[in-house]
């Protein structure tokens, strides 16, 4: 039969991405107690790479927290460039984007940092945890049950339950029918990415124009994350490394785009998720559990990385003080900065993809057009740009 073990703490944590992570590392400075349990092997998450760029609110909150060793050093310009049919424009060159810089830090490196910090403080986090279960959550004392590698299975029982396990998780899937309403939105546009160690221009760019969307990011001094526009019956078969060189100098035009070995292909549907709300008894959703945002506009990990910061604080209130307005407005609060980030990504996506022959509609596209040309002159429009590209809007 197998073996049982009970243990109990104050939250158990499910998922050991950056909201998991950073969650347990903020509770941890509060002197709450925590395990974090995590699918999958450390090398896999220590690897797994998306994320580039930690906005200047996230790393104001990192250094609020004494923290801010973990983001590196390596400030990242609020820049853009956009190449509208080969014609460069810059946006974020004003003095308010120019003091309110992000970090330049690749997820896979933020969470090994998170990782290794959380380890050598003594933290608890559990790799390769299998078959997550969760129960009794909307009574006083959940239970979160796992089995380890060896065989064993453990039970542990919490005040409250961190659903920080991404999009196809346990934990939204925990929640009974009727709980909780899925708001979702599907852009019709696919992208492929590709990761390359291949060296980024200066500023982050993006390309619009009639042969379709196209960014490069970078991802590190040598790397870069590379974005296609392509329809959505497309597959990676579809795309051999020749076609995508070409495609990508063409759309960036970029001739002399240095090129490098791909270490990842992947095309995804650009999709939004919101969940409401975003707690369910004591099960409070974090990161990409509770909502999903396309890639257009970098604020997936940021968003992530905002819920922690309010959970932590909102169980910390509770546990020293008895405060449970924190953890009352958890939902509310998360969901007015999530519902105004999507907002900003559609926005994006309107208009760049609009501009790109995406959208077949000629009234829309020279929306998208029109809403280019006021970001561009109008310092209200470009001091929006500001306040949501640094987190701060
Ligand atoms: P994560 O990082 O996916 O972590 C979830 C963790 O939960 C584990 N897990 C489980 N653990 C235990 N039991 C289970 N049953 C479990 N099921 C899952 C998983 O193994 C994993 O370790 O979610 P989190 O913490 O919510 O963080 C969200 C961010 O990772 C995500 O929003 C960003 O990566 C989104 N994103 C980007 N965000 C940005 O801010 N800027 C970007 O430039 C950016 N680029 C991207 C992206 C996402 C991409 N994908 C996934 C389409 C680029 C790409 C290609």
């Amino acid at each position: 039969m197998t073996q049982m073990l009970r243990e109990s703490t104050t939250v158990a944590i499910v998922g050991g991405g950056v909201s998991g992570l950073t969650a347990a590392m903020l509770l941890r400075r509060c002197g709450v107690d925590c395990v974090v349990l995590e699918r999958q092997s450390r090398a896999y998450v220590e690897q797994r790479q998306r994320a580039g760029i930690v906005e200047y609110r996230g790393v104001r909150m990192f250094t609020d927290w004494g923290l801010g060793e973990l983001l590196g050093s390596f400030p990242a310009d609020n820049t853009l460039e956009i190449r509208v049919d080969g014609e460069t424009r810059l946006l974020g060159r004003d003095d308010y984007s120019r003091d309110a810089t992000g970090q330049a830090v690749p997820q896979q490196v933020l969470v090994r940092n998170l990782i290794g910090a959380y380890l050598a403080d003594g933290g608890d986090l559990r790799f390769d945890a299998a078959d997550v279960t969760l129960h009794n959550l909307g009574g006083e004392r959940p239970v979160v049950r796992c089995g380890t590698p060896d065989g064993t299975r453990h039970e542990i029982e919490c005040a409250f339950v961190a659903g920080c396990d991404g999009d196809h998780g346990v934990a939204a899937a925990s929640v009974p029918d009727g709980a909780m309403t899925e708001y979702a939105l599907d852009f019709g546009i696919s992208w492929l990415t590709i990761l390359a160690d291949a060296p980024a221009p200066p500023h982050a760019l993006m390309a619009v124009g009639r042969h379709g969307y196209a960014a490069q990011y970078s991802r590190g001094p040598r790397a870069s994350r590379f974005y296609l526009q392509c329809d959505p019956a497309d597959r990676p078969e579809d795309w051999p490394a020749d076609r995508i060189w070409a495609q990508l100098r063409l759309r960036l035009h970029r001739p002399d785009l240095p090129t490098g070995p791909i270490t990842d292909t992947e095309i995804f549907p650009l999709r939004a998720v919101v969940r409401e709300p975003m707690r369910y008894g004591r099960l409070f959703l974090l990161g990409d559990a509770a909502h999903v945002i396309s890639p257009m506009g970098a604020k997936g990990m940021n968003l992530a990385l905002y819920d922690a910061e309010v959970f932590a604080t909102a169980v910390r209130d509770f546990t020293r003080d008895g405060d449970d307005a924190g953890l009352r407005g958890y939902s509310g609060t998360c969901l007015a900065r999530t519902w105004k980030y999507q907002e900003w990504s559609y926005w994006l996506s309107e208009m760049l993809h609009g501009m790109s022959g995406a959208n077949s509609d000629p009234f829309r596209a020279r929306l998208a057009q029109a809403r280019f040309e006021r970001l561009l002159a109008s310092p209200a429009a470009t001091r929006y740009w500001a306040e949501m590209m640094t987190g701060l809007g």
